[in-house]
Parts: C-alpha cells; structure tokens; sequence
C-alpha cells in the first residue's frame, strides 16, 4: 500500500481558524456549491453522452482536489447482526436468513487492536459500524471510549450506528467524533420498497442533528437494488439540497447477500454506476465521493472508470462490515498502475 501518512495537503472538509470560531473549507466555497438542484437537472446530467459527463465531473472534481489522490478508510463492524431494521439489502437484519454470527458490542480494546492494525495497513479513518437501530444509553460509555482511543492513535473517526437522539450526538461530539455515516440510501419514493421500520424523514432527522452538533457528515446510499434512474437522481438531489452537502457521499453497489430479499437481484449496468457517482460529483464537487461497497465484484477497469468519474476515496482492508473487500496487495497494485496515492487526505486544489 502507498505511504499514506506522509501527506502535506490540505484537508477538503478540514475546519481552518477564523477568530473564535471554525469554518469549514466546503463553507467557504459555499458559493461555488449549488443547493437548489432538481430533480429533472439531475436526470439530465445522467443523460448525456457518457464523455460529455464524464469530462464534466473530472473538470469539476480537478477544481476542488488532487486528481491523482485517493483517501483511505477502513471498516470494522463493532456489533454484528440481529438488527431489528428490515432493510432489504442488508444481511443483518434479523428479518432475513443470511448466514451470519450475530455478536454482541465488542470490547474497546479489541477495536483499538483493530483500528492500529488498520493504521498499520495504510488507513487515514477508522469507520466503526453497528448493526442497531439506534444505539442504547448503557452502549454509550463504550462508544465514546472507542472514539476517544482511536482518535489518540492519529486516526480520524467514523461512527455509523444507526439514528442518534440528541443527547447522544453531543457525547459523540465532546468524545471528539470525527465523521458520522448515516446513508439515505435511495430516494424518498423507493423508500418503502427497501425499508418499512423506519422513514425517509427519520433518516434526514439524525442527518441534521449530526450535522447541527458539528461532526462531519458522511451520506450516501446504494444502487443496484431494482431502482430506476429517477430514484437515483432523486437519491442525489436530497443529500446535494441538504443546508450543507455531506463531506462525504458513499456511492454503495448493493453487494447481493444470500438470504437477503434482493439477493437475486438483476446486475445494474456497470456504466450507469459510473454515472453515478458523475452526477454525484458534479452536484456536491467539494464532497469526498467514495467509490464504496461492491468493489470486489468490479473490474479493474470499472473502478478506475469511477475515479476518472471523480470518486476520491475507498475502504481498504479484507472485509467491509460483513462482506469482502479486495485484498489490500490487489488494491495496492490498481493504484499503482493508475498512479493514484492513497494519501491521507485528497487534497484540495
Ligand atoms: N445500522 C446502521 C445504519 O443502517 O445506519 C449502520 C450500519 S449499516 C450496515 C451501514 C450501511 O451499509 C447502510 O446504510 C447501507 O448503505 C450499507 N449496506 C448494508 N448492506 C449493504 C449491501 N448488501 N450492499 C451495499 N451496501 C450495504
Ligand atoms: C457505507 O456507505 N458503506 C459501508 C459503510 N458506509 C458503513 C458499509 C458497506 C456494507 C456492505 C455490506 C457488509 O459488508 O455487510
Ligand atoms: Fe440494521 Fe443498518 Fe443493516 Fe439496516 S442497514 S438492517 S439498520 S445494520
């Protein structure tokens, strides 16, 4: 894996001293960033020719980062299984019958152990996920310590554990918490069809908590799952008309679980990922766009499509939460060959 530690560049989401208070970068060029997209806009950035698209979200990604930098994260699922969501896609949900351990809260100094390992193999940010729906008040001390430990290693910290009161935001944010992944997954009106536990305006309720009590926010959400176009340009138009567009906007290729409803799913044309992840980064151009889930399933080829397409950061490691990833020599070996360094921080021009 490249030398991820030795980074100079400036962070694009990194809060930089003005007087008492911080402002983020992404803030101060706010006007650059639109907020106002539609739907209709969206789906007719997807359609263009696929040249005319892609050259547009590389020129509009070239404006906000280091084109040959891609940042690196690493996954570790601190709580396995027997969710009581019934999210279709996902395997560890307790309405679904993948084959899969459940395992309680894992201890703090397990996840230290893993998160320096993660260190160790080349990650800058350490993203801890937890199958709840929301996590307890008897979990919280743990959680904070897990992000206090974590953070003393040098590394920036996500969390992703389902919908947060405010209380709880505000401990996170006083352990010191970096990031919180909490994903839209689709559109607003393909909701229902993937999710019936919980709704769309749940999701956006914690979104703006997070984002109110100042952690960074990191939003996406998954195609593949029999949704059409329109739904995912509808997916974008929500997280690119939020107050602020997320810091980070995980793009997911649903990874089809045996014993999970979408198991046999139709395969979504490659290309129309690409797209994807296009449209994405030319609505929200100062936002990290993660090339996510699914990366084992892809070709060479079709991830350096997305990087091309403006997608600036991955998951390295062996494993995601509960599915493969590929292996770090093979991942070691594309940006190579594609002359991308894995930096700590994709740097803003
Ligand atoms: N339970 C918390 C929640 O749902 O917010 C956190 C963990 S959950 C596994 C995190 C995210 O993983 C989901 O929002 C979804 O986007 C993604 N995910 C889960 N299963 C997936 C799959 N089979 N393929 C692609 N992405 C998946
Ligand atoms: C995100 O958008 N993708 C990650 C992370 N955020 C938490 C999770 C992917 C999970 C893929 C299925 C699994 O490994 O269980
Ligand atoms: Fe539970 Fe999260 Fe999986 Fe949904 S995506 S079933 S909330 S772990």
């Amino acid at each position: 894996m490249p030398n991820v530690r030795a980074s100079t560049i400036i962070r694009p989401d990194s809060a930089t001293a003005r007087g008492d208070e911080t402002v983020s970068l992404q803030e101060t060029r706010g006007a650059e960033t639109r907020h106002d997209w539609t739907v209709e806009q969206a789906e007719a950035l997807f359609a263009l020719p696929f040249n005319d698209l892609i050259f547009q979200a590389q020129t509009a990604h070239r404006r906000h980062f280091d084109a040959n930098s891609v940042q690196l994260s690493n996954l570790l699922s601190i709580k396995t299984g027997s969710c009581a969501e019934d999210c279709a896609y996902c395997p560890q949900s307790a309405h679904h019958n993948a084959d899969l351990e459940a395992e309680k809260l894992m201890d703090v100094e397990a996840v230290v152990a893993a998160a320096e390992q993660a260190r160790a193999g080349g990650a800058s940010r350490f993203c801890m996920g937890a199958a709840w729906r929301n996590p307890h008040e008897r979990d919280m001390p743990a959680l904070r310590q897990m992000v206090e430990r974590v953070g003393a290693l040098g590394l920036e910290t996500c969390l992703t554990l389902g919908m947060l009161t405010e209380k709880q935001v505000a401990d996170l944010k006083d352990s010191g918490l970096d990031y919180y992944n909490h994903n839209i997954d689709t559109s607003e009106e393909f909701y229902d069809q993937i999710i019936t536990t919980r709704s769309f305006a749940d999701r956006l309720e914690t979104l703006e908590n997070v984002r109110q009590a100042g952690i960074k926010v990191c939003s996406g959400g998954i195609v593949g799952m029999g949704e059409s176009r329109q739904d995912r340009a509808g997916m974008l138009v929500t997280l690119a008309t939020q107050p602020a567009h997320p810091e980070s906007v995980p793009i997911n290729m649903l990874v089809k679980v045996e014993g999970t409803p979408l198991a046999d799913q139709p395969d979504l044309d490659p290309l129309e990922f690409v797209r994807t992840i296009a449209v994405a980064k030319i609505m929200m151009p100062a936002s990290v766009v993660r090339l996510s889930a699914g990366r084992e399933q892809m070709s060479d080829e079709l991830q350096a499509l997305c990087f091309l397409a403006g997608a600036s950061s991955i998951f390295v490691g062996t494993k995601l939460l509960t599915t493969g990833n590929p292996l770090p020599e093979k991942d070691a070996g594309l940006l190579r060959r594609l002359g991308l360094n894995g930096s700590a921080e994709a740097a803003v021009n």
